[in-house]
C-alpha cells in the first residue's frame, strides 16, 4: 500500500496533512510530491484529474484521489487509523465537524488575510481587523469551558485550528489578548506528539517571511 502525497511548501493545510500522516504512523507508506508552484505544476491537466480545485493538499490512495485537507485527515484516520482523533460516537463527531467548519469557514480565512497583509503588504480594514478579533473571540470563548477545542479529548480539529492560530501568531496577531487558546495551544503542542516539531517548522518558515518582508522595507 502507497499513498500520494502532494504537497507545497509554505501550506498550513499540507502541514496538517503531514501531522496526521506522523500521528498515524504511516510516513514510511507515503510518497511524497512536492509541487513545483514556479512550474505550475499544480494547474496542468494531469493534476487537475486528481484535485480539480488544481490545489494542494492531495492525496491518491490506491487509486483514490482526495483533496481538502479536512477530508483528507478524516479519510485517513477512519482508514489507517482506527479513528484516532476523529471518534465514532455520534455528537462527538459532529462537534468536531462543527469546529472544522469554522475553521476553514472562518477563521483561516482571517489567517489568509491576516498573511496578505504582513507578507504581501496589502492593507488590512478596520472592518477586517474586528472580524479577525471577532473570530479568535469565538475560538477563546469555546476554549473557556473546554479544554480542547471539542471537549476534554485531542482531536482533529485541535490539529487544524491549533495550525491556523500558531500561524497567524507567527504573523504578528497578538495571541496575549486570547489566555484560553494559549493556554491550549501549549496544551496541544505538549500533547498531540508529533504536532510540535513539523508545526514549528512551519512557523519558522512563516517567521522567515515576516522578517525578510520587514528587511526589504
Ligand atoms: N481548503 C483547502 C485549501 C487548499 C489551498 O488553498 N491550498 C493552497 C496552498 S496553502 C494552494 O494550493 N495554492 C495554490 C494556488 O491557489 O494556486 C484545503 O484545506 O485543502
Amino acid at each position: 500500500m502507497t499513498i500520494d502525497f502532494y504537497y507545497m511548501t509554505g501550506s498550513p493545510p499540507c502541514t496538517v496533512i503531514s501531522i496526521i500522516l506522523a500521528e498515524l504512523g504511516i510516513e514510511s507508506q507515503v510518497n511524497r510530491h512536492l509541487i513545483n508552484v514556479e512550474a505550475k505544476e499544480h494547474l496542468t491537466e494531469e493534476y487537475a484529474k486528481k484535485n480539480p480545485q488544481r490545489k494542494a493538499p492531495t492525496i491518491v490512495d490506491d487509486g483514490f484521489a482526495l483533496s481538502e485537507s479536512r477530508a483528507i485527515a478524516k479519510y485517513l484516520v477512519a482508514k489507517y487509523g482506527n479513528n484516532k482523533y476523529y471518534p465514532q460516537d455520534i455528537k462527538a463527531r459532529a462537534l468536531i465537524d462543527q469546529r472544522l467548519d469554522f475553521d476553514i469557514g472562518t477563521l483561516y480565512p482571517k489567517l489568509f488575510e491576516v498573511y496578505k497583509s504582513t507578507v504581501l503588504g496589502l492593507s488590512l480594514s478596520e472592518d477586517q481587523r474586528n472580524k479577525t478579533d471577532e473570530a479568535f473571540t469565538v475560538l477563546n470563548n469555546i476554549l473557556g469551558s473546554s479544554e480542547y477545542v471539542a471537549g476534554a479529548e485531542p482531536s482533529l480539529a485541535d490539529i487544524s485550528l491549533a495550525l491556523t492560530a500558531l500561524v497567524c501568531e507567527a504573523f504578528k496577531i497578538n495571541m496575549k489578548q486570547y489566555p484560553n487558546t494559549t493556554r491550549w495551544l501549549t496544551l496541544v503542542r505538549s500533547t498531540i506528539p508529533k504536532f510540535e516539531n513539523i508545526a514549528m517548522e512551519y512557523v519558522k518558515f512563516c517567521e522567515q517571511l515576516v522578517s525578510s518582508k520587514e528587511k526589504s522595507q
